[in-house]
Formats: C-alpha cells, structure tokens, sequence
C-alpha cells in the first residue's frame, strides 16, 4: 500500500468492514434510512427518507475500511512526479462554492494555479480592477457556486480555446480563456434560475454551450403566481460560446439537472429529478421513474428560424416549446430522481445514473435517432441497457476501451463496469457485467477519466471526487476538506493511487493530456490583448503611450495616472490629487522577463492588482482619505522588492 505510515493512531482510522447483502444505515439528504443494498429503494424506505426529521447522523457515513483497497508497493509510486518535473495531465477543478476554477498538476495533484471566476480575489484584483469589472459586470454578487467546468472541443477533442463554467448561486455560464487562463466573459441566463448541469457542444464544434435551469420559477419570475406551482417552469439553454450570446431555450416539463451532448452534433440531452413538478422533498421523490429528455438540436434549430418561438418577460432570447408532445424533445423515462449523464467517448451510448436506483439507464443515441424518424414506438425503446450497479449512482466515466465507472454515493464505491456485457444482460443473456468495486473515502459524487469525455479517453487516470474525507486526513476543525483520490485505472484492477484534500468542494473536474494545453497557454502577455484593450483605447485618447509615458491627466474631478513598473521601481515616485477626486491608476509593466509580476497595492484603500510582465492593470477608486498614502509592490519580483513602493498625496 502506498500512503500509508504505521502509526499509533491507525486504529482509529479504521471502521468496521462492512459486507454486500448487509444493511445500512446511510446518509442521504442528511436523513437515516434503512435501506437493502441490492433492490431498488422501496416506496416504504423513501418515505422514510422523506418523514425523517431527526438529524445527522454522525459516524454513519461510512463504514469501510479506510485502506480496503490502495496501490501495489513500491518505492515510486503512480503519483510521483519528481521535482522539476512536470505532470503529464492539467486537471481543471471547479472551485465550487469558492466560485473560482482551480488548475490542478496530475498524477501530482499539485495545485498550479486559481482562476478567479465568479468570485473576487485579492491576489489578482478580481473584481478591483476595472479590466475584471468589465467581465463581472456592474453591481457583480459577491461570489457564485461553480460545478461543472468542461473545455471547448473540435470534432470531439479538446481544441484548448475555453474552459466554460456554470454559476448555480446567481444564473451565469462564463468562459475562461486558456491562452491566458483567465475569465473573459460571464452572462446571466434569462428566464431561468439557479444553472447546474454545464455542457459545450463536441461535435462539429463549440458551437453551442449547453445549459440547465434547474429550478422551475414563473415566467416571468416577477412576483406573480407566486404559489401556484403549476405554472412554474424551466427552460434548457443554448449559448453561442464564440460570442456568449444566448441562441435559444427551450420550455420543458419537469425539471433539469445535469446535461450532455452528442457526437454528431444531433442532440443534448438532460436529466430531470422532479417530474413531479413538487416543491417538496417527498413530492420530489414520489415517481419510481423520472426522465431523460432529449433535444433535437437540427429542429429546434428549424423552430427558431421559422418563428415558432416565444419570448418572456423583457428578454428577447426565443423560447420554442419542448413539453411532451413537442417533435423537439424525447423524454425517456428512467428510474429514479436521475443525476448524472455521460455520453461514451465511442460516440455510441450515453448513460444516466438513477441516485435513488441503483441502476444506471444506457440510451443508444443511433436508437434516438430512430425514435426522432418514427421507427420506434415507445421512448423506453432507445434504452439498451439498465444494469445494477449499487446504492446512489451518480456519475459514470469511460476509458475508452468499453468499461464504464459509475460513482456509488451511498455505497462510497466505484463500481468499473463492462458496456457491451450489460447491453448483452438486458438482452438476456447470462453475464456478469461488473467488473470490480473500489472503495473510496466517501461519498463520491463526480468522476472523470483522463480525457474521459473526448474522442481521446485514454484510460490511465479516474479522479473520484469525495464528498466526505472524515477521518483521511489531520482534524482541521469542523469543516473537513474533500477528498479527491487519484485511481489508476490503466491495468485490469483499479488501483487507489492518492488522497488529495481540497477546499470545499469541486463537484467536478477534467483532466486533459497537457499536448492539448501546453502550447496554447501564454507564458507572458501580448501588448494586443484584448483583455485589457478598452484601456489601451483610454490611454491612447489621453495620448499616452502607456509603454513609456508616466503622467498625470486631470480631467476635471477625474484623475488619471498612467505609470510603468519596472523591477523595483514604478514609474511615478508620487502623485498628488484632491480629496473626492476620481483617480484611475494605470499601469503597464514593461518588464519582459517571464514571471517578473509586479502588485500593486494603496494602503488602506482595500486595493490590491496584480501586472505580470507585458500587461496593463488600471484600477479607479474615491480619494476619499486626505493624508499620505503608500502604495506598494505586492509580488516579490526583486531583492530591492521592498522597496519598491511610491507616494499617492491627497490634498484635504
Ligand atoms: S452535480 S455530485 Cu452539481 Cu455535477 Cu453531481
Ligand atoms: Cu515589483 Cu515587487
């Protein structure tokens, strides 16, 4: 086993063994419930789940072994990447409540680098800085919950322009930049509230990001009909990621939670938890089946363009109607309250996970298509397989050479199992499509395969992305990092490689092979870049060349200070403005040499940006404070670093 130390207080880290057929007492919704580990919840356990006030309880989460099952020995193991060297994988991580996008090295699991996205951050000047503002938008929330961050493809493989990311806390889709790794775009979502399930279009190309609403709310959402679930609804969302301009929705019933696309290019499609339409857990949870509902993008492409469309509200996005008896849509009813949906990296299957059944639903997309050309009668007809796999399925990966790997929430397991077996035990043939069952620590909810959800699925590397870490790790007070364990999945076996703490909690990640990144990734800033253009415009109406001019412009109440920085000076040793003026700050750092960033820092102002080599970063703020005020470097980019700090005077 790798990773681990004798030690004294093993013991404590190791809980009772725990065998199938046992049953158990397992967290979900917070609640105890009874449940047989191999049969669907039973209507009797759901309303257990349902009337079950009592609270948590504790030390049930798990009871595995804690290193049931790890790594062969050795003296390298899996993970090693020596110092020097670099990962073969870029991992990009959702940030999740942190509302950033977190750039992580595998198999190291090193953290490289934070993206700030929905969330301010202090480092860069996120949301300081007038060039993030202009991405943020004006009156920006303080933050956003990011789940599902998937990169922008070519003809099903990554193409290394964009990494896209939900916000379910406040209804936004932004787009990341890979060149410079940052956020150059962040739109709200009309019509809609709370956007989960993320997926940009594989094939021919990205093309559309695909979106779900996952709440239903009134249209327009403005204080009318307020308790009158009926007429609640939500809408499934189709941006143009080229220009993060919303190209259509589409009116749906039920409700929608996770998303994922073709590759043809034909279709998306979407699972629903709440058929039931309900505003309550046991509503929610009332139907053995809920759905999958699948868009048929060419039609509704065809709907938009002939008019066939509504609008709601002050928004001018189209809205078609995709309810049942739509020929937009097909709603394949799938047992129960369904999370996850992956496509397989073939091109030919896509499987939604049940949660509250253990099974996972394989629909054949040839099969859609033959539902869409009226060859086949009932939707349940496109489904070719429904294996059982275990409690609380929530999200399935691929390797690329036929086997899934479906993640066990309340079972805290991975299940790998075989594609074509359990089309052939649908079929009734006797098979044993389970291939093996891994024990993770716990509560896995995503999963992702190095280049999982592309034409390249490579089978080396399955990241389980655990809830609940609980005893893996040092106490650091009552909230307890995830734990994000790196398998090999590479030979017949999965082999448990590494723990990983992270900071709550990423929901989901890809992993993406670095020859699709590495030469895309700017390693200093182009003087052209748009990201900070509109400034560059600014600076050249006031006739500065921004590249050697230090000058104050006054203009009014409005002051504007331009300024180089060069290690370890800025270009100004003062400045001096009028109490209540406007000042704009800003400045180019003209070093050239890669990593020499600079900061820049106005004590007791609350402002802080960061200027790598080559960029422009301008900040404006009220010079409400009379008095002397240090400014100052904040990245340490010389010995003489400290010293690197100038004068803003502000007359009274
Ligand atoms: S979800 S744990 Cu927000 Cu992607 Cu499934
Ligand atoms: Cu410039 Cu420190």
């Amino acid at each position: 086993m790798t990773k681990t130390v004798k030690d004294p207080t093993a013991q404590i880290e190791a809980a009772p063994t725990k065998h199938d057929g046992e049953s158990d007492t397992s967290p979900l919704h917070g609640a105890p419930i009874k449940l047989s580990r191999r049969s669907m919840l039973g209507t009797t356990a759901l309303a257990g789940i349902a009337g079950a006030s009592s609270g948590f309880v504790g030390g049930l989460i798990t009871s595995r072994p804690a290193h049931a099952q790890s790594a062969s020995s050795g003296n390298k193991p899996e993970d090693y990447v020596a110092p020097g060297q670099l990962d073969e994988y870029y991992g990009i991580w959702s940030g999740g409540q942190s509302g950033e996008v977190r750039i992580l090295g595998l198999p190291s699991m090193r953290e490289l680098i934070r993206i700030p996205v929905f969330n301010p951050d202090f480092t860069i000047g996120w949301g300081i800085t007038n060039e993030s503002k202009r991405v943020l938008g004006k009156n920006f929330p303080p933050g956003g919950d990011g789940h599902h961050p998937h990169l922008s493809f070519t003809d099903g493989h990554y193409d290394g322009r964009y990494i896209f990311i939900n916000d379910k806390a406040n209804t936004r889709v932004a787009r990341i930049r890979c060149d410079i790794m940052r956020t150059d775009k962040i739109i709200p979502i009309p019509n809609a509230q709370s956007i989960h399930g993320l997926r940009p279009q594989r094939v021919p190309r990205t093309g559309y990001v695909f979106c779900n609403a996952e709440f239903r709310v009134p249209h327009p959402n403005d204080g009318r009909d307020l308790n009158d679930p009926k007429k609640y609804f939500t809408v499934y969302t189709a941006i143009n990621g080229d220009t993060m301009e919303i190209a259509w929705q589409v009116l749906v019933d039920g409700n929608l939670d996770n998303t994922e696309t073709d590759y043809e290019g034909k279709y998306s499609a979407a699972t629903c938890y709440n058929s039931e339409d309900a505003v309550d857990l046991a509503g929610m949870m009332r139907n053995e089946r809920d759905w999958v509902v699948v868009f048929n993008i060419k039609r509704i492409e065809a709907a938009v363009k002939a008019g066939h469309y509504k609008t709601i509200g002050h928004s001018k996005v189209p809205v078609v109607d995709g309810r049942h008896g739509s020929k937009l849509t097909l709603y394949v009813p799938v047992p129960k309250s369904p999370h996850g949906i992956n496509a397989t990296p073939d091109g030919k299957y896509v499987t939604a996970n049940g949660k509250l059944s253990p099974t996972t639903t394989v629909m054949s997309w040839s099969k859609i298509d033959d539902w869409f050309a009226g060859k086949l009668k009932e939707p349940r007809d496109v489904v070719v397989a429904e294996p059982q796999l275990g409690l609380g399925p929530l999200h399935t990966a691929y390797d690329g050479r036929g086997n899934a790997y479906t993640t066990l929430f309340i079972d805290s397991q991975i299940v790998k199992w075989n594609i074509d077996d359990a089309i052939k035990a649908y079929q009734g043939q006797k098979v044993n499509y389970i291939r093996q069952k891994l024990d993770v620590a716990y509560q896995p909810g995503h999963n992702h395969t190095s280049m999982g959800e592309t034409r390249d699925a490579d089978g080396k590397w399955l990241i389980s992305l655990n809830k609940f870490s609980k005893d893996r790790f040092l106490p650091v007070g009552p909230l307890h990092p995830d734990n994000d364990q790196l398998i090999d999945i590479s030979g017949d076996t999965m082999k448990l490689v590494a723990d990983a703490p992270v900071y709550c909690e990423p929901h989901d990640c890809t992993i993406v092979h670095r020859r699709f990144l590495i030469d895309k990734v700017k390693r200093k800033w182009d003087r052209g870049d748009p990201f900070f253009a509109e400034t560059v415009g600014m600076a050249k109406r006031d006739g500065i060349t921004l590249e050697k001019d230090n000058k104050v412009i006054r203009d009014g109440n409005k002051v504007r200070v331009y300024m180089t920085s060069s290690a370890p000076t800025y270009g100004l040793e003062e400045f001096t403005v009028k109490k209540g003026n406007e000042v704009t700050v800003v400045i180019t750092n003209v070093d050239q040499i890669e990593d020499l960033t600079h900061g820049f820092c106005m004590a007791n102002y609350g402002i802080n940006m960061e200027i790598s080599p080559q960029e422009t970063s301008s900040v404006t703020f009220v010079a409400d404070k009379p008095g002397v005020h240090w400014f100052y470097c904040t990245f340490f980019c010389h010995a003489l670093h400290l010293e690197m700090r100038s004068r803003m005077l502000v007359e009274a």
